[in-house]
């Protein structure tokens, strides 16, 4: 992939990528009252007004004083938005600034952050290079988005939110596996402009012959292994996950409840009956895990879950996404909370990889079986507390994005993670099994 792009192009995109990662956080927090802003909606989420402020001072520390050499605005409030000085739990009693102190905040680094992108040279250092820096400041803000989302969804009350329904579904025809032949890929990325680093560098993998779900597992599928007393039998759990559902009393997917022999879910504000055809959501990986054993067969590996995404067996070639090289459109995914759910399995063939596998990308992260590992070769760029500090064996490996997913945060290599223990965030997944 040859990427020839000229200053002022990138500079346009940087600007528009911004733009509509701003125009999404305004969204998020003048769509709720002031109270609703600064209250906790649960102990795993921060103050929404705390995210605000935070994606403010992360775009100063980085845009402003590193990328642009400017002098800091507000070096005082470092401390309180610094997410490792600071647990999600503890973030409500730490001095936050107000609503309109935060808004006001976030504006005027943003106001001086469209000068330096003017000013500065999108090339010559590694932070600069097609325009980098901007492109990450831009997946940071997403990414805030993405979780405010969720804490959106964990606040009590009236709707605030409302959005169209996503596409209709039609899995007729569709086989319910599909086979990954042996052989090698290349995994992850060293082109890709905007990619993090736990997504470089580009490496071969040999991956063994497997079945892979041609779409994520629905309610449908989900409320099969509930029926069947799933969440009573032991034998179908990792012993950390049936602890977590004894202790919890954890019987169906997180916003779920029965009423009168039917099942219902809560999403943002509005219960309705759970739909059988969409993919299952706020699951943990433990629940993922045993739903898989259930059904005979267990989660992909990262690796497994990459390869159906992007090789292209005609070719030999490693794809951008399922599709191609191409951006993702509408056509393509449910993605940027267009839909504030997922689609119905089958509702975007034109998003299918080229062995035929659907919904990689968008509707809901899908749990991988893999920890959350570097890549032989990984270089920590440009701080270790991204990525490097949460490697090893704690933290499960989640693929595809959601929809509530920005394109900028998500491509055929982007990977996210989380506890296996965690189901506020946007998770599905979908099983795998061997040949
Ligand atoms: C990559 C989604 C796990 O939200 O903790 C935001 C992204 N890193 N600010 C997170 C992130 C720093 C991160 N995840
Ligand atoms: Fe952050």
């Amino acid at each position: 992939m040859t990427v020839d792009t000229s200053s002022e192009e990138l500079r346009r995109r940087a600007v528009d990528t911004l733009t509509r990662a701003r125009d999404r956080t305004t969204l998020l927090t003048s769509s709720v009252e002031d109270n609703d802003l600064t209250a906790q909606h649960s102990p795993l989420m921060s103050p929404l007004v705390w995210d605000l402020a935070h994606i403010g001072n992360q775009e100063e520390q980085w845009l402003l004083r590193t990328v642009g050499g400017r002098d800091a605005i507000r070096p005082d409030i470092d401390s309180i938005y610094d997410a490792f000085e600071h647990p999600r739990s503890e973030r409500p009693t730490l001095p936050l600034l107000a609503p309109a102190e935060a808004r006001a905040y976030a504006r005027d680094v943003r106001d001086r952050v469209i000068d330096v992108i003017e000013r500065t040279p999108l090339h010559g250092a590694p932070l600069l290079d097609a325009g980098f820096a901007f492109g990450m400041v831009a997946q940071h803000e997403q990414q805030h988005d993405e979780t405010m989302l969720i804490t959106h969804q964990l606040r009590r009350g009236p709707a605030a939110l409302t959005a169209p329904p996503p596409p209709a579904g039609d899995v007729t025809g569709l086989p319910p596996e599909i086979l990954v032949p042996a052989g090698r890929f290349t995994m992850g990325t060293t082109a890709e402009p905007w990619a993090l680093d736990n997504e470089r560098p580009a490496h071969q993998r040999l991956v063994p012959a497997y079945y892979i779900d041609t779409v994520p597992v629905t309610n449908g599928a989900y409320l099969h292994f509930v029926e069947d007393g799933g969440y009573a039998q032991e034998r179908w759990w990792a012993p950390e996950g049936w602890a977590q559902i004894q202790q919890h009393g954890i019987k169906a997917p997180l916003f779920w409840r029965q009423e009168g022999g039917q099942w219902l879910r809560r999403r943002f504000g509005v219960v309705e009956a759970v739909p059988a055809d969409e993919p299952v959501l706020h699951v943990s990986w433990y629940e993922a895990d045993a739903y898989a054993r259930w059904a005979g067969r267990r989660l992909p590996s990262e690796e497994e879950w990459e390869k159906a995404a992007r090789h292209d067996p005609a070719t030999g070639r490693t794809l951008r996404y399922p599709w191609g090289d191409g951006e993702p459109t509408a056509e393509h995914a449910n993605l940027g909370q267009r839909h504030l759910q997922p689609a119905p399995v089958g509702s975007y063939p034109k998003g299918a990889s080229p062995l035929g596998v659907q919904q990689l990308i968008g509707d809901v992260w899908e749990w991988t079986s893999s920890d959350f590992l570097p890549y032989p070769g990984f270089v920590a760029f440009p701080y270790r507390e991204y990525s490097e500090v949460f490697f090893g064996s704690e933290h499960k490996v989640l693929r595809g994005g959601s929809f509530a997913v920005d394109a900028v945060a998500c491509r055929g290599t982007f990977r996210n993670w989380d506890l296996p223990v965690r189901r506020q965030i946007f998770s599905g997944f979908r099983t795998a099994r061997d040949v």
